[in-house]
């Protein structure tokens, strides 16, 4: 990596903690200009950005109207890059059915992942947030999804995961795949629940890749 395409990725996480929505565009719009890979951008520049505003708000030095103006920068700035996304264009798509669990709003993750699975050639149906366990599992028989991918940010909506992994049973749909995400969710929560885990954006790519092509045991 060259030191400009390093001193923009920090530029961009920057944008997103100083909350500045017009630096966020100026900064992306330069990087796409340098043709730098724009997967990067979001990855280690505005993901990274708004990870470090969640601690600031942990550490209360933010609060929810920080947060939402970071967001907004960051929002700013995927709408520069998403255009220069390199797809990966396959013939044969896999379905991915992507939303955050029943109870909880938090969408920024959710987003993200969404994006990158785009950029990696899945077909994603995003049901958006605050999604009941069964609708996930109708969306997924419907559209012939190989997976489904759970998000979740908070520790009381934990349950609706594991919810969703009992209809796939009940249903005898548990050939679909389960991925989950998010702050409080661990590699152990994800087993116990027979699902699989991913820390990240750019790690849940790999994992849903795998999944999709083999059966892979929890
Ligand atoms: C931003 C934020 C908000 C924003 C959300 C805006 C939005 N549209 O999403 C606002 C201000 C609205 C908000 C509201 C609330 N929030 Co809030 N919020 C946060 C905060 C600070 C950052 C979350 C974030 O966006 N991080 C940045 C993104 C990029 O990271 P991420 O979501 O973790 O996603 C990455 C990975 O986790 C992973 N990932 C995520 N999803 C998935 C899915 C899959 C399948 C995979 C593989 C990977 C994956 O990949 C992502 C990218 O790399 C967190 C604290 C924190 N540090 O996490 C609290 C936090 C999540 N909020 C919290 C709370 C309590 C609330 C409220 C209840 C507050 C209130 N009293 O009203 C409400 C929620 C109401 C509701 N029912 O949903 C608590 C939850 C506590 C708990 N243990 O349950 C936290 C942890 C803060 C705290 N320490 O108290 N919040």
């Amino acid at each position: 990596m060259t030191d400009t395409q390093e001193k923009l990725l920090q530029s961009l996480s920057d944008c997103v903690v100083d909350m500045d929505e017009d630096k966020a565009t100026e900064m992306a719009q330069t990087y796409v200009d340098n043709n730098f890979n724009a997967y990067k951008a979001i990855d280690q520049g505005l993901a990274d950005g708004m990870e470090r505003a969640g601690k600031l708000y942990e550490e209360e030095e933010y609060y929810i109207p920080e947060l939402l103006m970071c967001s907004d920068a960051m929002y700013a700035g995927l709408d520069i890059l998403k255009p220069h996304l390199d797809k990966e264009e396959s013939g044969d798509k896999h379905r991915v059915v992507i939303g955050v669990v029943e109870g909880d709003t938090h969408d920024i993750g959710k987003n993200l992942v969404k994006i990158m699975l785009e950029t990696s050639g899945f077909e994603v149906v995003d049901l958006g947030r605050d999604v009941p366990p069964m609708d996930f599992v109708r969306k997924a028989v419907e559209i012939g999804a190989q997976l489904i991918a759970l998000s979740t940010l908070m520790t009381t909506t934990m349950e609706n995961m594991e919810r969703v992994v009992e209809i796939l049973k009940e249903e005898n749909q548990d050939n679909i795949k389960v991925m989950v995400g998010g702050g409080p969710i661990s590699p152990g929560f994800a087993k116990k629940i027979g699902a699989h885990y991913s820390k990240d954006a750019s790690k849940a790519v790999q994992l849903a890749k795998t999944l999709v092509q083999e059966a892979v045991p929890c």
